[in-house]
């Protein structure tokens, strides 16, 4: 059955997408929040140029072997960090175990973390630069609501939205893998999670081919 909000308690499926509501327990949000303190530590997130010139609202850092970049030559996967030179830290573990719970054959080598402040959002873009669009991409959300649009393949497919809360973990895959996505705004300061308001995203992937 599926109600007014897309979702389809049967199968856990919002809008076909696959979506495991509260995947994260309250303590293990905080682990997985003290965990990500950690890597921004060592790895400062940073605001990637647009393509046109513009920064993003959203500041962007990583853990594990790549993170997404972008600048006015384009975008592209680096393997250091763009101001200490350094590698990006070990992704946390309990981003794995819920990767692993949509996707057993190989972990991800990315796991790009997201942080929105008041005001930010992310535009409908597609995540197309991995080698294997039989990976999918695992998002993981913590802190503030965020109101995800999902739509097709197309730029110009019909879109649908549905709110993504802290602890909610939801895969692109399949049919859904190259489907254009965005976030268009957070519930600013409803989450007590984050001190001072705020959400981050975890999104994980495969970058490069897994070799067989
Ligand atoms: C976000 N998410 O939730 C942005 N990409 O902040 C994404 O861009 C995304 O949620 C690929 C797969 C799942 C996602
Ligand atoms: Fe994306």
């Amino acid at each position: 059955m599926t109600g007014d909000d897309g979702a389809d308690r049967a199968s856990d499926t919002v809008h076909g997408l696959p979506v495991r509501r509260a995947a994260l327990t309250p303590e293990e949000q905080a682990q997985l929040l003290a965990d990500l303190r950690e890597i921004a530590r060592v790895a400062p997130p940073f605001s990637p140029m647009t393509g046109w010139g513009k920064p993003m609202s959203v500041r962007i850092t990583a853990a594990g072997r790549f993170c997404w970049f972008s600048d006015r030559k384009g975008y592209r996967y680096i393997e250091a960090h763009p101001q200490t030179g350094a590698p990006f830290p070990p992704i946390p573990a309990l981003a794995l175990r819920l990767w692993r719970g949509f996707e057993t054959r190989a972990d991800p080598d990315c796991c790009l973390i997201n942080q929105y402040r008041e005001g930010a959002r992310m535009g409908l873009h597609q995540d197309r630069d991995e080698a294997d669009f039989s990976f999918p991409v695992v998002s993981i959300s913590l802190g503030d609501p965020a109101l995800f649009r999902i739509g097709g393949t197309e730029r110009k497919s019909p879109t649908r939205s549905f709110w993504l809360h802290s602890g909610d973990a939801m895969a692109l895959m399949g049919e859904s893998r190259l489907a254009f996505h965005g976030i268009d705004r957070i519930k600013f300061g409803e989450s007590a999670l984050l001190r001072g308001g705020g959400r981050l995203n975890l999104t994980l992937r495969r970058v490069a081919p897994v070799d067989t």
